[in-house]
């Protein structure tokens, strides 16, 4: 936690506010109304009454139908003569096959896949003195649920694919539910919501055959892209190596949008939102990405849903960078409603207001991850919006959205949707109404119910929307002047990066556009890298065999922000996870004291072998067994450690069925192809002196960066920890083939 301060607004005296607004004292959460709290354990779920309402549907003593009524066979349809037709009057057949027959509901138009996480955030305080959003005061802590979720993929889609991901997070504060529904980058596709069926169209799938599933490399995405310049900044991220993160624990999040928050004398600051990440910002290379969509589809989910479970709790600091509420809502020449701009740190630091904790899978992914339903108007006093036309269609579409998504206009009923403030609206009936209204007036003004329920004021948690004054203006369909400058921000993000960064963008551009089966879209999208980049548009040329076109706008340079590189910087390594491979001539005494100091470093050791069980005698000294040659894929692991002597014979062929680390025999192919991903992907190798013979057999140089050799684990352990903390060995990533 930073040391609490007060949040400063860039151009306005640090004595106004003039004073700090004392912290409110923590509450509990107002317990819910009756008909707003969870669903008894017993009959929606089918639990044992009194049990809590995590017990397994499952446990309860008879099997019954939704009535209730217990059941003495489910096996079995009703027919007539045990060879005969099935009878009409078979009510379980047709109650079981009915249910199932409607169990799916309509996925997202966007963001269909997607995985959740509960957890609490906890305020620091810092922000108190700019908003009086109560969950925002000193110490207040809140219960959240998160999702995080691709863009264009279907539900089923893999998760380690090109896009940009979704970061939503619903606080349940005591003073209404708060949704901040943000992505891992902070600028937009499009300046004007009212564009977004048509980015969306270009991106998914072509809608004769329905392919590519969740890509962006196709023709109809590029088609748009290149004929719309303002999305050339959005793509640039997604072409950077934010694309393609390495866990969803390890992607910063943006609320993307300027917000407005307003503190308890009614004074406004515009913020933007980021959160970030407190495990490191990585990212997957690209081949490393491709595989994975092959080896562990599920990689992303898994990986969030296994560090909960085994207690690694993933963290995020939320921060806001804040500006002056001034009339014409720029900032450094940067329209703040413009959400394809984004203010680089540099200019405004994120000032930290926050922690979250995500700390509980969810029990039921339909129930929680598939029903939650975020809303950006979902608001609670202190925050409020901005004119961002982007914002502003998307304050009507969500709503809409889960109309159709989840049945109805009562979705604020669904367990996970529920708000943990009291809830007393005037919204009454409809399709899936769980409540059981009382009263006879739900209008009001009304007198029948004693005029209940009241108007509140702002001095008892009202939300007020701020009195905006708005410039004389005519209806038009135009965007201001200062929405023009597509370019100059993809310039600026280009050239911050580090040139390795550069490198994978110039691959990615090459990858995707080379995959477009129209000429004229590849030449217009290199039209429009010349007027990012004259460097990055020749190395996309040269890769596409396309010539480089001239600059065709001048756009005005800025300054570079080093924040935007991964490149760099060190990072925690707790989380991060090294393969040991071994086999049963391996020092299996070395390999246990390289667990033991991998432990000790909160690095998960995978012990990988020829085959499963244990490397040497189970209770004497042995060594566990986590991944095969056959299960494992250098993917899996941040480095590796090469403790099989593996020496291949010199006149050997690999073949399928060598046994790694027969002495004299020939190295496994699949043992080789690890190493060789491993160090193609730039990852620390470890090894002891018996593993180099592995490391020739892989064709790996011992003298190159990232690859340590030591006589003892723990030196080992050390070296390789050092490595990990820069996430990836760097400088062994060749100049892109397009630039050399
Ligand atoms: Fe959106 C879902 C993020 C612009 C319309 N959006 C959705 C989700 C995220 C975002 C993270 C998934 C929520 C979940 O996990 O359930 N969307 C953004 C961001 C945007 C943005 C950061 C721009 C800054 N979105 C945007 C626009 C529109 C939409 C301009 C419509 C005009 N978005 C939707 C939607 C979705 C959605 C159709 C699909 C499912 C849902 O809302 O609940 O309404």
């Amino acid at each position: 936690m930073p040391e609490e301060s007060n949040i400063h607004i860039p151009g306005v005296p640090a004595s106004e506010p003039a004073s700090l607004q004392e912290p409110t004292t923590p509450r509990e959460p107002l317990p819910p109304k009756p008909d707003q709290q969870a669903p008894e354990a017993v009959s929606p779920t089918g639990s044992p009454t009194g049990a809590p309402a995590t017990a397994r549907a499952q446990s309860g003593q008879y099997l019954t139908t939704a009535q209730g009524l217990r059941l003495g066979d489910t096996d079995h349809s009703l027919k007539a003569g045990s060879r005969g037709p099935i009878l009409l009057q078979d009510h379980h057949l047709r109650e079981k096959i009915t249910h199932f027959d409607h169990e799916r509901i309509p996925e997202r138009v966007v963001h269909a896949r997607g995985a959740g996480a509960h957890g609490v955030f906890r305020s620091y305080g810092t922000a108190a003195n700019i908003t009086r959003a109560g969950f925002l005061a000193k110490d207040v802590e809140t219960p959240v649920f998160v999702r995080f979720s691709t863009v264009l993929g279907s539900r089923g889609s893999a998760d380690t694919v090109r896009d940009t991901r979704g970061f939503s997070t619903k606080f349940y504060t005591d003073e209404g539910t708060y949704d901040l529904v943000g992505n891992n980058i902070p600028v937009f596709f499009i300046q004007d919501g009212i564009k977004f069926p048509d980015i969306i169209h270009a991106g998914k799938p072509h809608p004769d055959r329905e392919i590519p599933q969740a890509q962006s490399a196709h023709d109809t995405f590029w088609d748009f892209v290149s004929l719309h310049t303002e999305a050339q900044a959005h793509t640039m991220w997604n072409m950077s190596d934010r694309g393609i993160p390495r866990s969803y624990r390890t992607m910063e999040g943006f609320g993307v949008h300027t917000f407005r928050f307003i503190n308890a004398e009614g004074k406004t600051t515009l913020v933007k939102f980021h959160w970030k990440p407190k495990q490191g910002v990585h990212s997957l290379v690209w081949e490393e990405a491709q595989i994975i969509n092959g080896m562990d589809p599920d990689f992303h989910r898994r990986d969030l849903a296994d560090a909960i479970e085994a207690g690694a709790y993933p963290e995020w600091e939320l921060g806001v960078q804040t500006f002056p509420d001034t009339e014409n809502q720029m900032f450094e020449g940067i329209d703040l409603l413009d959400p394809t701009k984004f203010v680089p740190e540099e200019l405004a630091p994120v000032q930290p207001i926050g922690v979250m904790t995500l700390n509980a899978n969810p029990t039921n992914y339909f129930a929680e991850t598939e029903q939650v339903a975020f809303h950006p108007g979902h608001l609670v006093p202190g925050i409020d919006v901005t004119n961002d036309p982007l914002l502003q269609v998307r304050l009507f579409s969500y709503l809409d959205t889960q109309i159709s998504r989840l049945g109805g206009p009562n979705f604020a009923q669904i367990p996970i949707n529920r708000p943990q403030a009291p809830v007393n609206d005037m919204l009454r009936d409809g399709m899936h109404q769980q409540a059981v209204h009382g009263g006879a007036a739900p209008y009001r003004p009304n007198s029948l119910d004693g005029g209940c329920p009241f108007l509140a004021g702002q001095d008892v948690g009202a939300f007020i929307d701020v009195p905006e004054e708005l410039a004389a203006s005519i209806k038009e369909r135009k965007n201001p002047a200062s929405f023009d400058d597509h370019f100059s921000q993809v310039r600026l993000f280009f050239r911050s990066l580090s040139p390795v960064e550069r490198d994978h963008v110039i691959q990615a551009y090459t990858f995707e556009l080379g995959k477009c089966y129209e000429k004229s879209i590849r030449e217009r999208q290199l039209a429009a890298l010349a007027n990012v980049d004259a460097e990055l548009c020749a190395a996309v040329a040269k890769g596409l065999g396309l010539p480089a076109p001239e600059a065709t706008e001048q756009v005005p340079d800025s300054d570079p922000s080093p924040a935007l590189s991964q490149v760099g910087k060190t990072w925690p390594v707790a989380g991060r996870v090294v393969g040991i491979l071994a086999d049963g001539d391996s020092d299996l005494a070395a390999v246990n004291a390289a667990r033991k100091a991998f432990d000790a470093a909160g690095i998960v050791p995978l012990v990988i072998a020829p085959a499963g069980g244990f490397l040497g005698a189970e209770n004497d000294g042995g060594v566990p067994v986590q991944r095969t040659y056959l299960t494992a894929r250098s993917t899996e692991f941040d480095a590796v450690v090469v403790a099989a002597p593996a020496a291949p014979a010199p006149d050997a062929a690999p073949g399928l069925d060598a046994k790694a680390g027969a002495p004299g025999g020939a190295a496994d192919p699949r043992a080789v192809l690890l190493l060789t991903e491993a160090y193609r992907h730039a990852k620390a190798i470890g090894t002891w002196d018996s593993g180099a013979e592995a490391l020739a057999a892989a064709g790996i140089p011992r003298e190159t960066p990232g690859i340590v050799s030591a006589g003892d684990a723990e030196s080992l352990v050390s070296e390789l920890t050092a490595l990990l903390a820069a996430h990836r060995v760097w400088e062994r990533f060749p100049a892109s083939p397009a630039r050399a």
